[in-house]
């Protein structure tokens, strides 16, 4: 093997043997900001917080019932898919969702099985969609994470909305935020990457394309032809091609269970594939990672995987 990228997977596992966990650490109670700094953002791991959100009464308000009271006349965006893959590669394109405007209570007409769809959906516009598409529902949670934004000394960018059926997937990608992802209800299944292990995983360059579902209710794929490729990852962590992709045997995902009730800290620039349970409801604030400290580091480390050929 070529010095650079030798080194490079050396490097990958002594931050495994040296500090990351096998598995997501969880805390009891909501920490300090300066230890919470001190712990978890500055060494760049996730940990699971318990009793972080147990006063917001979203907790026990957003039953189906609420939100159709609530919510349910009001159009919001909703990604739509034929197979759960949004924002994924598929054959040589990377294939976005049909974005639709939806009532809120039509979706959930969908997810409460009283009305058969053809596609899957999923409530997943990061844009802020729980400021931006349902203000209604701001005062069941916080527009903010306190000891977040105490450690940081910043607001979140973004406050987003999550919901969708089962078989939605979040492809394999990584943020520059740092992300506190807060579980409603239901439950959400995190596959965690360590930025380190870049090295092991397969980057593409993809023609992007869009979904439509045509009249008839099947699905056609159309190519935004206007628009710059896009690179991507196109293993799938579930079940990787390691034919194709020997080198991501070499990687070590971290798999948890973020339950209702229970706050994911994923570290900003961690690749992350997400799968959830049927109508599972969360809320995540991203907060702009800082770029002068950790956004340098990895993006050596990004550099030195395109100039010893690992994309
Ligand atoms: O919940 C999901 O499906 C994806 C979450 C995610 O990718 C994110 O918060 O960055």
């Amino acid at each position: 093997m070529e010095p650079v990228k030798k080194r490079l997977s050396e490097f990958s596992l002594e931050a495994h043997d040296l500090y990351l966990n096998r598995s997501v650490p969880y805390l009891d109670e909501p920490p300090e900001p300066l230890h919470f700094y001190r712990d978890w953002i500055g060494p760049n791991k996730p940990c699971i917080i318990r009793n972080a959100f147990s006063h917001w009464p979203a907790l026990s308000r957003w039953t189906p019932e609420y939100l159709r009271r609530k919510v349910g006349s009001k159009v919001i965006s909703v990604a739509v898919t034929p197979n759960g893959y949004a924002d994924a590669v598929s054959g040589d394109r990377f294939v976005m969702p049909e974005e639709r405007q939806m009532s809120f209570s039509s979706v959930l007409d969908v997810i409460e099985g009283k009305v058969q769809q053809c596609g899957v959906l999923y409530v997943q516009k990061q844009c802020s969609n729980l400021l931006q598409e349902l203000p209604e529902l701001t005062d069941d949670v916080e527009s903010h994470v306190p000891w977040m934004s105490a450690a940081l000394g910043k607001f979140p960018d973004a406050v987003n909305f999550w919901l969708g059926e089962a078989n939605a997937v979040t492809s394999m990608h990584k943020d520059h935020y740092e992300n506190l992802y807060c579980v409603i209800s239901g439950e959400k299944n995190f596959l965690l990457l360590p930025p380190t292990d870049r090295p092991f995983i397969p980057y593409g360059v993809y023609q992007p394309a869009v979904y439509h579902q045509k009249d008839d209710g099947e699905f056609e794929v159309v190519d935004q032809a206007d628009s710059e490729k896009v690179p991507w990852i196109p293993l799938d962590p579930l079940n990787p091609d390691l034919e194709r992709y020997p080198q991501y045997r070499r990687a070590r995902p971290v798999r948890c269970s973020v339950k209702a009730g229970e706050m994911l800290y994923l570290p900003s620039l961690w690749f992350h594939h997400v799968q959830q349970s049927h109508g599972c409801i969360a809320v995540n604030f991203w907060y702009d990672m800082e770029y002068d400290i950790k956004y340098n580091y990895f993006q050596l480390l990004e550099s030195l995987c395109e100039v010893s050929g690992l994309t």
